[in-house]
């Protein structure tokens, strides 16, 4: 039984080297050496080529590097059936929950206006917005979601989150599925997309979506950029419905050097950064899914192929 590493950001020796010092009687492979196809048990990917997958005849798993899986179910070549797990991590939470919460101060108190008019040595104030102005509403109540609900509550904000299933026991309320969309969107201010991307949510960010959100309300993307109708974006803050957009996560990435969001006043680009797979903290927890394997027990974190999260 043994490990391929497959991803394309030339970072395969470092993960190597950190399982390797965790457990030093693994065997774990870089998918661009030589090595045993038919001994591979479990592929741990980030953003494979398309169809790799299929070269491992007794694959039992694949683990994803991070807490997404669209790319592995996107993926034509991925052997359905196979179990797919994911990264849960309090620091990948932690790190997503401090990102937002920087973009939603940024935006009640002008930071990013006021860097344009230092460049244009415009000496304004804004009117800024205090916490007890706004409503942050959370799209996506899961691992990330739901801290960042916590923390922004203890902030002081008033928050209410959205999701598939109730949370009964949980301090912030969320709405539910279809039918209680709209209500959330009309009581949100600030809107925070964390929705894993699937069919369901694919597009979901919307012109329709953001006419049902307050003027003047701003739109942070932290998930994945096929959740965005792009040009629905742009024509919801020229027409000054929307005030602003932070986006994290882009249809294609890098973004391309000509896409209209570089350039744009009201949006906030960053490159794919709000939150980033710990190396210390993810290893322990691949390692541990890769002793359940060969042990037969039950994997920890797996998702479901047929929800797609
Ligand atoms: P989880 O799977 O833990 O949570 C997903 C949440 O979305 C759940 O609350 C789920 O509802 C809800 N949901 C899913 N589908 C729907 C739907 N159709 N309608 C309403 N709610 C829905 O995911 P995580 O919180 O761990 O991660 C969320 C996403 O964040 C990842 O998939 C990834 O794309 C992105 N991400 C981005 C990073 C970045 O740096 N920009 C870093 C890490 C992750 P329910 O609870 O009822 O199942
Ligand atoms: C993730 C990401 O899914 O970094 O973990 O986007």
């Amino acid at each position: 039984m043994s490990i391929v590493i497959i991803r394309q950001d030339g970072k395969i020796n470092e993960w190597i080297a950190s399982l390797k010092k965790n457990n030093t009687d693994i065997e774990v492979y870089s998918y661009l050496e030589a090595h045993p196809k038919d001994k591979i048990t479990m592929a741990i990917v980030w953003k494979h080529p398309s169809g790799s997958l299929l070269e491992y005849p007794n694959l039992k798993c694949v683990a994803s590097f991070g807490a997404g899986v669209d790319f592995i179910f996107d993926d034509p070549g991925f052997p359905s059936g196979v179990a797919v797990t994911r990264v849960v991590d309090p620091i990948l939470a932690s790190d997503m929950s401090e990102f937002i919460i920087a973009n939603i101060f940024n935006f009640l108190k002008n930071l990013t206006d006021y860097k344009a008019a230092q460049i244009s040595e415009d000496w304004n104030r804004k009117t800024y917005k205090r916490i007890a102005d706004v409503s942050v509403g959370i799209m996506g109540m899961g691992a990330l979601g739901s801290l960042a609900a916590i923390n922004l509550k203890q902030y002081g904000f008033r928050v209410h989150g959205w999701a598939n299933s109730p949370k009964p026991h949980h301090e912030v309320r969320t709405y539910v599925g279809q039918t209680e969309l709209q209500p959330f969107l009309s009581a949100t201010d600030i809107l925070v997309c964390l929705l894993p991307l699937t069919e369901d949510t694919n597009g979901i960010l919307n012109k329709e979506l953001f006419k049902d959100l307050p003027q003047g309300a701003y739109v942070i993307n932290v998930a994945r950029g096929g959740h965005l109708v792009d040009e629905d974006l742009l024509e919801m803050l020229d027409n000054d419905h929307l005030a602003g957009a932070s986006l994290d996560v882009f249809h294609q990435e890098p973004l391309p050097k000509d896409h209209p969001f570089w350039r744009h006043p009201k949006i906030l680009v960053t490159p794919h950064t709000a939150s980033v797979s710990d190396m210390d903290s993810v290893v322990p927890q691949l390692l541990e899914n890769y002793n359940r394997l060969q042990k037969g027990a039950f994997l920890n974190n797996i998702v479901s192929e047929e929800k797609g999260y």
